[in-house]
């Protein structure tokens, strides 16, 4: 199947910029100047690239503490972002949330969590107030296939489908809840089943393919906007790094390098960038480089925030 080229360099460029903003996020984060900890989408990408590509900017986007990625595919701001991660003034949150808790109302991305599962409720209630003022748009929530085990999730599964509600369930499904593979969690591993038990139509998709990944998602959106109610879709995925923090984690042993190899051949970033013409691609790398070097400047120049603003904007 051929794509247009104006596609193939909006993705492209998408997913080198989250991929490279997360290679510098590893690579700055020995000077312990990030003061935060950081969960890594690299491997993960064209879930988000695939998916948001197809959300407007009115739409409303709530996910995990592994929200690099669906932030920047939303259109979120990365100079906020990184002096969000450097715990600085000018942060998305004046730096007291962190890479776990990103939320940016101007992108529509209202709100990340650390605690499994917990955005999922959230998107259901912003759902139902978008459906209550009459809105056009609709709520996407991202979470992993962990929060699948969370009795949350049924919680939301049966409102959203009782009350058809405007939310696109999407799940990364990158088998691991930290170190615990899919199989020792669950009796069945098919995750579709869960949502079509509450007769949320549902679909998988395999492979990590970012046009598989949109065309199914375009679908869904398209679906959830008519106001046919909610929709599910199962992505699988693969998470290169530990599932926190910068490194490397084969040698813990609960995964294969064949395993992460055959993923890491698959790598969609590469992939979309042998469909490239050599001039296009780099002057897309070389935008992202200057963005990034600009947004790790604005981190480091942002001021830390004042003593005095410690319980601002806290609950107590
Ligand atoms: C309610 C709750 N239970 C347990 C944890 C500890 N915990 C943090 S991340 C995680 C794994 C979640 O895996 P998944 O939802 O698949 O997302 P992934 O990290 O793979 O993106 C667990 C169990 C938590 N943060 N919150």
């Amino acid at each position: 199947m051929t794509h247009d080229p104006a596609t193939i360099e909006r993705l492209y460029c998408q997913l080198r910029r989250i991929r490279r903003v997360e290679e510098e996020i590893v690579r700055i984060y020995p000077t312990d100047k990030i003061k935060s900890p950081v969960h890594l989408s690299i491997g993960q990408e064209a879930v988000a690239v695939g998916v948001c590509d197809n959300l407007g900017p009115d739409d409303i986007l709530y996910g995990t503490y592994r929200g690099h990625a669906i932030y920047l595919a939303k259109g979120g701001n990365l100079d906020r972002m990184m002096a969000e991660l450097y715990g600085k003034q000018d942060g998305l949150a004046a730096g007291k949330a962190g890479s776990m808790h990103l939320g940016d109302v101007a992108a529509g991305m209202i709100g990340t969590s650390a605690i499994v599962g917990t955005t999922l409720p959230l998107s259901l209630g912003h759902a139902f107030a978008l459906r209550r003022r009459g809105s056009a748009a609709i709520v996407c929530v991202f979470f992993g296939e962990g929060a699948m085990d969370e009795g949350v999730f049924h919680e939301t599964a049966n409102f959203a489908a009782l009350k058809k509600l405007p939310i696109l369930f999407v799940c990364e499904n990158n088998r691991y809840a930290i170190y615990s593979h899919v199989k020792d969690r669950m009796p069945e591993v098919n995750l579709c089943e869960r949502a079509e038990a509450y007769r949320i139509p549902a679909r998988r998709i395999a492979g990590g393919d970012i046009f598989a990944i949109r065309a199914a998602a375009a679908e869904a959106v398209a679906a959830v906007r008519a106001g046919g109610g909610p929709r599910f879709l199962e992505c699988e995925t693969q998470r290169w790094r530990d599932h926190v923090g910068p490194g490397e984690d084969l040698h813990i042993g609960y995964r294969t390098a064949a395993d992460l190899a055959s993923w890491r051949a698959g790598d969609q970033n590469a992939r979309l960038a042998g469909l490239l013409g050599a001039a296009a691609r780099e002057r897309i790398d070389a935008e992202v480089e200057a963005e990034i070097a600009r947004a790790m400047d604005f981190a480091e120049k942002s001021p830390f925030p004042a003593a005095h603003t410690m319980y601002d904007h806290v609950y107590r």
